[in-house]
């Protein structure tokens, strides 16, 4: 296998739905379910926060969620455990910059995907160079699923990135809703990444078809 191209990586990020367990109010293999027949085109497995599941449930739930994703040809990403992504032979990786080196993460996944989080020019160019496939750029608008994000950065920032030459594959995340989703794709992004906006509505598939609508 070699490692996926620019084309089809921009196009896999259109609409990235990324959950865990404490994401939702019901069920997550449900929500995800839901969320893909609505058309999501990429999945991140991110179990985190003080409720998370550890050990021999994470993997658990990990592996319903992929045997779900593998049905319907969605990919399915782990965000920052290596080692379960390697234990599941998952499509791929998501790590941010206090996860360990970019070039140890590439070394030991191969050719699966990876994505990695950037909130700087620098951060970004450093992630290609290190091997990344994607960068996420965020927080794009105000969340509040995540506490310890940086500093809101606006859409626009993606803009920027690309007038300095940053031509790879970029999902912007951080509080992308139906409403401000447009402002994302205005500014060159390839695709949008969102947890709430999808785990938490009450309708998770119609969710994700709204949402699929902006980058078609
Ligand atoms: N990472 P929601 S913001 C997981 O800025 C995550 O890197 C961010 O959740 C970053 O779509 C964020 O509910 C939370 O706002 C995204």
């Amino acid at each position: 296998m070699a490692r996926i191209d620019s084309h089809q990586m921009r196009q896999l990020l259109n609409v990235y739905f990324i959950s865990g367990s404490s994401n939702v109010s019901t069920n997550l293999p449900d929500v995800l379910t839901k969320a893909i027949a609505g058309g999501i085109t990429l999945f991140q497995y991110r179990e985190k926060g003080s409720d998370a599941l550890t050990g021999n449930e994470k993997l658990a739930l990990g592996r319903e969620l992929q045997s779900i994703c593998k049905k319907t040809n969605i990919p399915f990403i782990v965000n920052d455990d290596v080692e379960l992504a390697l234990a599941l032979d998952a499509d791929g990786v998501h790590v941010g910059q206090d996860d360990g080196e970019v070039r140890i993460v590439r070394e030991k996944i191969g050719d699966k995907m990876l994505g990695v989080s950037a909130h700087s020019y620098e951060e970004a160019q450093q992630a290609l160079n290190d091997g990344a496939d994607y960068l996420g750029i965020g927080p794009v608008f105000p969340t509040s699923t995540k506490n310890d994000t940086e500093a809101v950065c606006g859409p626009g920032f993606i803009s920027t990135l690309r007038e300095k030459g940053i031509d790879a594959p970029i999902v912007a995340i951080g509080g992308i809703n139906i409403d401000n989703a447009h402002k994302v794709a205005a500014n060159k992004a390839d695709g949008i990444s969102v947890i709430s906006a999808i785990s938490k509505a009450n309708n998770p598939a119609l969710a994700a078809k709204r949402l699929a609508t902006v980058f078609n």
